[in-house]
This record gives C-alpha cells, structure tokens and sequence, in this order.
C-alpha cells in the first residue's frame, strides 16, 4: 500500500542504489543474489551467442596436420587430433561450437591409436586415406574418404593404419554438452586394440533392407549402423537430387537411426547436401549449432552478413541463431554438417526462423 502523499517520501533514485549495493554484498556474504540485478543477463529476449562464425581452409589445416604427425606418435598423443577451436569459446578447453566439437585426426601408416571409451559420443568424417581401420565395440570397419563413422557413448574404440598412406578424418564430439552436464567418464583399455568380436558389414542387412530379423532390438545410444559409406550415401542423395528440395538448404538427407527413426546419435545429427549449381539458399536461422565440412565442389555461406569462401576440405562452424545461407560456386556442391538439433529437438528447444525475402538468383525449387 502506498503511503499518504502528505509522509516524507523516500527518494528512490537517491537511497535505492547504495541500500541495494550494500544489500547485494550481504547477499553475497550468504552466497546469494537478488534475481532482478541479474534478469537482464539470465532472461535474453533472444539466445546470446558466444559463439563466432569461422571458416579453417584445408590448406592451412593439411600442412599443420603433416607437421603434427612428426612431433608425436598416435601413441603418444592417445589420438593425434587438431581442434578446431571457435575464436569466441577459446577460454573453454574443447569447444566448437557451444556444445559441439570437431578435430582433425590422422593415423599414420603401422600407427595404432590405443583402445578407449568415453561418454562423449563422436562421429567420424572421413577426409583422405583408404583401408584404414576404426574399430568400434568391437567391429572392425574399414573406411574411405566420405564414410560416416559413429562412435556411440561408452563404445570401446580404436583406430589403427595398416595401409601405406595417412588417414584422416574429421571427428565430431558432444564434449562440451557433455562437459556441462558434468557427465564426463573416460576409461583406457587394457589392450591397445579391443578384441574384433562381430561383422559391422552386417549392419546394413540387419537395419537397414527394408526387412529385418523378428525380434531384433536395439537398446545402445545411438544408431546400430555404425558405418554409413560414402558410395552409399552419394548415390543416395544423387538418386534423390530431383526431389522437391529445402529452399534453405537444396537436397538435404539426415543420416537416419533405422532403429527409430531419428538422429544418429543421441545429442546430434549429421546430414549431407547437395547444392546445385549456382543455387543461392534462402535464409535461415535456428537454436541448433551447425559445423559444416566441405565434401565436394567450392562456394560461399553468409552468415551474419559476413561471406565465408569454402572449397573441399574446408570446414566452417555456423553458430546457434545465425542467419546464415549456402551459396553453390558454378558446379555442384555437396556439403556434410553435424549439428545438435537432436538435443535441442528432444529439450523443446528448437526454434527456426526463416526468411522468404532472400531469394535472389540460381534455382531454389
Ligand atoms: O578418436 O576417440 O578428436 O576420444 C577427441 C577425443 C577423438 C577419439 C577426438 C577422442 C577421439
């Protein structure tokens, strides 16, 4: 209730901050905080995003992994991996983007990267070299440049070269979600290489014919196709390349859990996308955070108003609630991201905005 007009009145703008400084330091003395000095920093109108766009050419990125193969053995260094480190998150050990990771790993000829598990879960780009091995709870799976590779949480898993050339691949990582939740677990194996104990080929007969064996059920984190090739998926997406496609992002598959139907991995999703020629997205921008890598072909992506020039190899991080859109060079592009839309999906904190105003040229069917 308010005080007759006629008491003396307090004056607010005179009195209130010192008695609030003073009172927010006894406050602090209690290990508290009053809500309403801090509102403006907690409830954001729109996601604040520490997170900066940035683009790492793969001719800067190669001669670093080559040097990096001298100083230290896969041994050594438990996986020789190069983070890609976002320039806005560089005070956080392993962050690309807010809750995502991505590196590049080589395994050079006879190396042999020790047998691990751990809870982040991971997915693995392959770049360059053919017939390396990943073993993964306990199938051995032989990759080629573009295979998608999954490491579910808690899989043991190795890596090993007995070919003549490097293999290198990029790896994508929950760490930091996983980091703050405070669910980090991390064990060695006994061995350096977990026993090979059944035929990941056959993975594709179980899961993914059209058919499958009566009974059969999958209860792991993550999908049970562990190795979704590179032929397979390609050849997919160029017998869908006349569909109907997003006027954000051209054809876009998402590599697909056959065992329900949703991401391949619980907290993040991957998908591969072809641009056409000349094809200019439109704009978009969602919760999700985006890590692109460059499978084929050369073009551009704005993002914030900035235009990041990519070309095969090259990898390019697209923050959460970024405006952001694809630009295809002359010739067909196919781009491969992984992203934490599956989190945010599952947390009913997806968000999309779209713009319809950006259309300018190429053909965005
Ligand atoms: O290959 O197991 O880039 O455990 C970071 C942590 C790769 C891996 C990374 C890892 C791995």
């Amino acid at each position: 209730m308010r005080e007759p007009i006629d008491q003396p009145q307090p004056d607010p703008v005179a009195l209130l901050p010192d008695r609030e400084a003073d009172f927010a330091a006894r406050l602090q003395d209690q290990s508290m905080r009053a809500l309403w000095h801090v509102l403006a920093d907690v409830m954001t109108e729109n996601p604040v995003q520490p997170a900066v766009p940035h683009l790492w050419r793969w001719r800067d990125v190669a001669p670093l992994v080559n040097e990096a193969g001298d100083l230290v053995t896969a041994e050594e260094a438990d996986r020789r991996a190069l983070m890609l480190i976002n320039p806005g998150l560089a005070h956080l050990p392993a962050s690309t983007t807010a809750t995502l990771f991505a590196g590049i790993q080589s395994v050079l000829p006879g190396e042999i990267a020790p047998a691990h598990r751990h809870t982040p879960s991971a997915l693995r780009f392959v770049i360059a070299g053919e017939g390396a091995y990943t073993g993964v709870a306990g199938n051995e799976m032989r990759v080629s440049p573009g295979d998608l590779v999954l490491t579910p949480n808690w899989s043991w898993h190795d890596h090993g070269n007995d070919t003549s050339e490097p293999v290198v691949w990029l790896d994508c990582l929950d760490t930091p979600l996983v980091l703050m939740l405070n669910a980090v677990f991390y064990q060695r194996h006994e061995q350096v290489r977990h026993p090979v104990t059944t035929d990941a080929q056959m993975s594709w007969e179980r899961w993914a014919s059209g058919m499958r064996p009566v009974g059969q059920t999958h209860d792991a984190y993550g999908s049970p196709i562990l190795s979704y090739p590179w032929a397979k998926a390609r050849a997919t997406l160029h017998a869908l390349r006349d569909e109907p496609v997003s006027p954000y992002d051209g054809v876009i598959l998402e590599y697909l859990n056959p065992a329900d139907g949703g991401s391949v991995l619980p907290t993040s999703s991957a998908y591969l996308q072809l641009l056409r020629p000349g094809q200019r997205t439109w704009a978009h921008r969602h919760v999700s955070s985006a890590i692109y890598h460059v499978a084929e072909g050369r073009g551009s992506t704005t993002i914030d108003g900035q235009t990041y020039d990519w070309a095969e190899g090259d990898s390019f991080v697209v923050p959460g609630w970024s405006w952001h859109q694809h630009n295809a060079g002359s010739g067909e592009a196919v781009l491969f991201s992984y992203t934490d839309a599956a989190t945010m999906r599952k947390l009913g904190l997806e968000r999309t905005e779209e713009r319809t105003d950006e259309r300018t040229t190429g053909d965005s069917r």
